[in-house]
């Protein structure tokens, strides 16, 4: 049986051999979710950079640049991190360069794997249902806060394996306790997160419909993934 496991924050990534893997990044509140719409509402495809700087060059040659600093667009940049961003009718058909604090970041950090997929809570069933039937064992990168864990994107591992179990092995006690977390959590989502250090933050921005949305599951059928050359596009 295939194996699966999660690395609860990009801290610990060096703990994890990722070359053999399928690596699903996470970073539910938003930058994986904002991928997730933008790809599959008509975005043609996403470099996810790490440093604001290279957004910046990329945005010279005639780049979309997208991104936050501690929640707020950057100066000068035409999108934010907000996924009614890329939802937008100006970004259809247009390549974005994005930078986020976290998310854009856990997507470098995982460079070395056989694959990268974009993974979120809007697109749940269509990562799980791709990783079932592609031959490799599993890692879920929760791209956390500056390091450090968050509730949010270890609660999407915990969905991602309850929808694996038939398929995956639990590798790690980090698989089994978003599982165990998921389990507490499903039933209102948005009430779980209330407390969480993120939801507060981003309540304090005014940007409470952006966490609703990010909360929902399965809005769209699509797996973003990053292919050679470093953009990210839907899996045809
Ligand atoms: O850290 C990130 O990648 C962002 O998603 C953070 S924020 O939600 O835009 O504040």
């Amino acid at each position: 049986m295939k194996k699966i496991s999660v690395c609860l924050t990009p801290q610990l990534l060096s703990l994890y051999e990722v070359s053999d893997k399928v690596v699903v990044v996470v970073d539910i509140l938003r930058a994986t979710s904002s991928i997730t719409a933008g790809i599959a509402t008509g975005v043609k495809s996403i470099i996810p950079v790490a440093e604001v700087e290279a957004c910046r060059a990329l945005q010279a040659q005639g780049y979309l640049a997208a991104g936050e600093r501690d929640g707020k667009m950057v100066e000068g940049f035409t999108l934010g991190n907000s996924p009614f961003d890329y939802m937008a009718d100006h970004v259809k058909g247009k390549t974005i360069a994005m930078t986020t604090t976290n998310g854009t970041l856990a997507i470098h950090k995982s460079s070395k794997a056989k694959e990268i997929l974009i993974g979120s809570l809007l697109n749940l069933t269509a990562i799980a249902n791709y990783l079932k039937q592609q031959p490799y064992d599993a890692l879920v990168v929760c791209a956390g806060w500056k390091g450090n864990f968050n509730l949010e994107d270890t609660l999407f591992a915990g969905a991602l394996v309850e929808k694996l179990t038939d398929h995956f092995a639990f590798d790690d006690d980090s698989a089994l306790t978003s599982f165990y977390l998921f389990q507490a959590a499903k039933n209102d989502l948005m009430n779980f997160m209330r407390n969480s250090s993120h939801y507060r933050r981003l309540k304090h921005l005014d940007i409470v419909d952006d966490i609703a949305f990010c909360l929902s599951i399965d809005h769209f059928d699509v797996v973003p993934y990053l292919v050679e050359g470093g953009e990210i596009v839907a899996k045809k």
